[in-house]
């Protein structure tokens, strides 16, 4: 659709303006929130990531990219969190430790709580001890780790490990995600679960909240 086509090539461009007014003629247009965020926010995105990566584009203009992206996800957030329900359970969750990327852990937490989850939202730059002490502050059932950087994925780890430590394994679970994550690297590390995107994030949180018992190690794509 030409609308979303435009709303790819206004963030791309950091109009952050632009995108906010064409979200909401999409909106007005009777367009989804799911279609403007895969088919526009995100595909600009993606082209923004492979034009970083060529050095087609530099970390200013990613910058601009990511505000667009905000300016347009605040249009639709209402409509992504129109659907909620009654509490499902408490989720803590974060960017790790290092990491700053915090665009797609938003997602998560607008999805989840849209789904009628208790969200705690830590930011980013999350330290493994954080992440557990506001898991049993909060009583969550869930923590919910975000890592974009190769660099900042092994954090993830060590949330995990700590959680061991304090004989919490299997009680807080874990859910991890992000671009460079993978399903397998979730099983190496021993976390419950891997989203691979924020819709994906929620089924996942929901498999793990359900009072059924699920294999502790279970990681489902
Ligand atoms: Co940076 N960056 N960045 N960046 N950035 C990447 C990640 C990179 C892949 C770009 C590239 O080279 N093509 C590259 C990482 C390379 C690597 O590690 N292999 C990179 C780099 C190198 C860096 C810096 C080191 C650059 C520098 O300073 N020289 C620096 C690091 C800063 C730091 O964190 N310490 C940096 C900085 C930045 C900005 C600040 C400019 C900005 C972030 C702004 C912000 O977040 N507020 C930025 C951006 C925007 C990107 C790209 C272009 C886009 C990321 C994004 O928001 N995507 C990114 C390229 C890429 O990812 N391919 C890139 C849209 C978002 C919706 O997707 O976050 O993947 P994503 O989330 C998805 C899924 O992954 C999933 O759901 C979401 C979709 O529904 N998901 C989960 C995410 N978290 C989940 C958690 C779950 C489940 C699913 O469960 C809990």
């Amino acid at each position: 659709m030409e609308l979303l086509k435009e709303i790819a090539q206004a963030l791309l461009q950091g109009d952050d303006e632009r995108t906010r007014a064409l979200v909401s003629d999409a909106v007005a247009q009777q367009v989804t929130a799911k279609q403007i965020l895969d088919e526009g926010l995100i595909a600009g995105m993606n082209v923004v990531s492979e034009q970083f990566k060529c050095q087609d584009l530099f970390l200013p203009d990613v910058l601009l990219a990511a505000k667009a992206m905000y300016a347009g996800l605040e249009v639709i957030k209402p409509l992504l969190l129109k659907e909620k329900v009654r509490p499902q359970g408490r989720v803590v969750i974060g960017s790790v430790q290092g990491d700053q990327h915090d665009i797609g852990k938003n997602l998560v937490g607008i999805m989840l709580k849209g789904a009628g989850f208790e969200v705690t939202d830590l930011g980013n730059d999350v330290a493994p001890e954080r992440f557990v002490e506001a898991a049993k502050a909060e009583n969550a059932q869930v923590i919910g780790m975000s890592a974009l950087l190769t660099t900042t994925m092994t954090a993830m780890k060590r949330t995990v490990d700590l959680l061991k430590a304090q004989g919490l394994a299997g009680k807080v679970k874990t859910i991890i995600g992000g671009a460079p994550v993978t399903a397998e690297y979730a099983r190496s590390i021993g976390a419950d679960a891997y989203g691979y995107d924020a819709t994906n994030a929620v089924e996942q949180v929901r498999r793990l909240v359900e009072p059924r018992e699920w294999p502790s190690n279970q990681v489902v794509k």
